[in-house]
């Protein structure tokens, strides 16, 4: 008998995203706006008001979420994304809340595990994705695994220090969506696309794609991915990747980048954890698993 789908489950700091996902089909989905200034409880209580009367229709469970996932826990990185305690008890609240066991994993690292089984990565062995939203997350496939590393943040570039003498600055809130809706004096980022071709909105946007280009760069160096896969709110904003993918055209072949636009759009991540939560329901209890 075919497996029953995964309720997949995507909190991030703007939206949360619930789906019932079977491979790379979301079936049903529903969206709702994430209660910024709640906390975990809030975002728990939004997330079963989405996905009560699924009950009965899936057969393993997974929510992947902003921020660092280490073991059972789950803490912020940059509050500024999204503001909650340290080592919140993630994985025994969401038992309680879906009645099971529920797989967990960053929200960059699982959209990467999404293009790379089903998405633009597919056929890749090494491949690093990037959410631009309302911070920026990042993932990496290395070798046909999913790196979580020493203590779940492989990938973070959001929090990368711009500067050598920057202090405590972050990377993300230099570019993120976050960043852009204040540069261009607007409610949000979909406020500044939607503004364009404001000039301050086009500064904005051309400053954080030209940013994100940079960090791009960077990421070549480190891993020498096949591809970048770009997702993210503003990362699919018609006209984003094509800036960033020409601030990187003047590198020569050997540094420049593939970009890719993520095949499965806002999905990545739902997808990815459904696969991760599916591998889980065998047995598998691994997160870093290879493709086989
Ligand atoms: P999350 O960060 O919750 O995962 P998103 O990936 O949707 O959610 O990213 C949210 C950011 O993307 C916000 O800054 C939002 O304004 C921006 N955004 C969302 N949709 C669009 C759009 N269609 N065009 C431009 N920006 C968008
Ligand atoms: C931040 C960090 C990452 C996350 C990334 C994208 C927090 C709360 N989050 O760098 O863990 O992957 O933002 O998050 O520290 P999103 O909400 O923009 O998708």
């Amino acid at each position: 008998m075919a497996a029953r789908p995964v309720l997949a489950v995507d909190l991030g700091g703007t939206k949360i995203l619930a789906a019932l996902v079977t491979g790379a089909t979301i079936l049903q989905s529903r969206e709702t706006a994430t209660d910024r200034s709640g906390g975990p409880e809030a975002w728990l209580r939004q997330i079963g008001a989405l996905v009560g009367d699924w009950a009965g229709e899936w057969g393993a469970a997974g929510i992947t979420v902003t921020g660092l996932i280490h073991g059972d826990e789950w803490s912020a990185l940059n509050p500024g994304t999204l503001d909650l305690p340290a080592r919140y008890p993630l994985a025994e609240r969401a038992r309680a809340l879906l009645g099971g066991p529920v797989a967990l994993a960053n929200d960059a690292q699982a959209a990467a595990w999404g293009e790379f089984r089903h998405g633009a990565g597919t056929g890749t062995r090494d491949m690093v994705f990037l959410t631009v939203s309302t911070g920026i997350g990042g993932g990496i496939v290395a070798g046909g695994r999913l790196l979580a590393g020493r203590s779940g943040l492989a990938g973070h570039a959001g929090l990368l220090h711009p500067l050598p003498d920057g202090g405590a600055d972050l990377f993300e809130d230099h570019a993120s969506g976050r960043w852009i809706g204040r540069a261009a004096g607007q409610a949000d980022a979909r406020a500044a696309f939607a503004a364009l071709p404001d000039p301050l909105a086009e500064e904005a946007i051309a400053t954080s794609a030209m940013r994100v280009a940079a960090l791009c760069r960077n990421l070549q160096l480190l891993v020498d991915p096949e591809l970048i896969v770009i997702g993210g709110g503003v990362g699919l904003a018609p006209g984003y990747l094509p800036r960033v993918a020409a601030a990187l055209s003047p590198l020569a072949p050997l540094y420049r980048p593939s970009l890719a636009r993520a095949a499965l759009g806002t999905g990545a991540g739902v997808i990815g954890i459904a696969d991760l939560a599916g591998k889980a329901r065998q047995g598998n209890t691994h997160m870093e698993e290879s493709e086989s």
